[in-house]
């Protein structure tokens, strides 16, 4: 048996605004992983920066941080064996034309890469700071 992981999901303002919370939920539900935690929240730009502090000398970080605080997103904590690298696989490369393939989330619903409606932890580390972040009443 792998050892359960925990990974920080969100949905992203385009995702809410697309109506998919619906559609990215059953995709987490049906791969088999389980939802530990779900908010629905408008981020702050402080906390958005902490979020994405990995980016903050690329040219896309103003525009990225107006977008991910420009309406609500669902933040998840979503668990399961390999749940980190599973979320990735649901959710499909960076650029929903170049990289994600049909059949993942950004591959079916996305066309620029900003708005790319998913966001999930790459590492183990960052899981544990972004849900840290986002969670931080949540022991895990
Ligand atoms: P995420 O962190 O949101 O899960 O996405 P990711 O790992 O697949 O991609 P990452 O390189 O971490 O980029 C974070 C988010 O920044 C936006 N982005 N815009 N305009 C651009 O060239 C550009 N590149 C990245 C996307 O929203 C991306 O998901
Ligand atoms: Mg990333």
């Amino acid at each position: 048996m792998l050892v359960t992981e925990q990974t920080l999901v969100l949905i992203k303002p385009d995702g809410v605004q697309r109506g998919v919370i619906g559609e990215v939920i059953s995709r987490i539900e049906r791969k088999g992983l389980t939802l530990a935690a779900l908010e629905l929240r408008t981020v702050t730009t402080e906390i958005a920066s902490e979020h994405y502090a990995e980016h903050a000398e690329r040219p896309f970080f103003g525009s990225l941080l107006e977008f991910i605080t420009s309406g609500p997103v669902v933040a998840l904590v979503v668990e399961g064996p390999r749940a980190i690298a599973a979320f990735r696989q649901l959710a499909g490369g960076t650029d929903p034309v170049e990289k994600a393939t049909p059949g993942t989330i950004r591959g079916d619903f996305g066309l620029e890469t900003q708005f790319n409606l998913v966001h999930g932890s790459d590492s183990p580390e960052s899981a544990a700071r972004e849900i840290g972040l986002w969670f931080p009443s949540l022991n895990s």
